[in-house]
């Protein structure tokens, strides 16, 4: 039995790829003081979703010159400022520039960095990027402190899914057919990590906005 067929049921999609403890401790240290330096500027939010109000079960905050931002009056979009403060994102640190143009493939930097804090109980629903003028353009995240359960299908919603444990230094790069494929996050496991010292994960997710 070839390894998919056990947990994943399906190959992950053309584009997908997943870098295992791409950066070392020292550097997802480096990358958590860059989240905490990050959020004394900009606080985390608790967003939610557009017309019903419902909040998302992560909190979030942003690094760079756009920042991915709902609320139930505006709903999903990109700006400049924080919804809260109104003050403009932090920039984005010099390791996630130098992992972009690593990995990315794509010849300007991306606008936007999304910074996802997964506590207990929290998980992200099936969906698709959809909010990013710029669809050709990779997406490149970064997993840092407890695992989750990653899983990725197709451009259905639906479908058989790919599930990938993502542990604290992995990298993942969703280029090519990937890029417009539906995924989640099913669980986190909690305390298995003591990276983040309030506790859970987080995940930076960077993205190009305008093509
Ligand atoms: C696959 N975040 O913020 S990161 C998101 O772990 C999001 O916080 C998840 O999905 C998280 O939108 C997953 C990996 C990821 C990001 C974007 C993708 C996977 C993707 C876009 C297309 C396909
Ligand atoms: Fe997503």
């Amino acid at each position: 039995m070839v390894n998919y067929m056990k947990a994943q049921k399906t190959p992950p999609p053309p584009g997908f790829k997943h870098l295992p403890l791409y950066f070392n401790a020292a550097e997802q240290a480096e990358l958590i003081d860059c989240v905490k330096a990050g959020t004394q500027t900009a606080p985390f939010f608790q967003p939610t979703m557009p017309r019903t109000g419902t909040p998302l079960s992560v909190v979030m905050s942003n690094f760079g010159m756009l920042g991915w931002v709902t609320d139930r009056e505006r709903g999903y979009r990109y700006q400049e400022t924080h919804p809260k403060t109104g003050v403009p994102w932090p920039p984005l640190p010099d390791l996630l520039k130098k992992l972009w143009r690593d990995v990315s493939g794509w010849p300007d930097l991306p606008e936007a960095c999304l910074i996802n804090w997964y506590r207990k109980g929290s998980k992200m629903g099936a969906h698709v990027d959809r909010d990013e003028l710029a669809v050709n353009a990779p997406v490149v995240s970064v997993s840092l402190g407890d695992p989750a359960m990653f899983r990725i299908g197709g451009p259905e919603r639906g479908g058989p899914t790919h599930g990938i444990k993502l542990m604290s230094g992995d990298v993942v790069v969703m280029g090519g057919a990937s890029r417009q494929c539906y995924h989640s996050v099913s669980k986190v496991y909690m305390g298995e990590s003591a990276l983040v010292q309030k506790g859970g994960r987080i995940n930076l997710t960077m993205r190009r906005v305008n093509p």
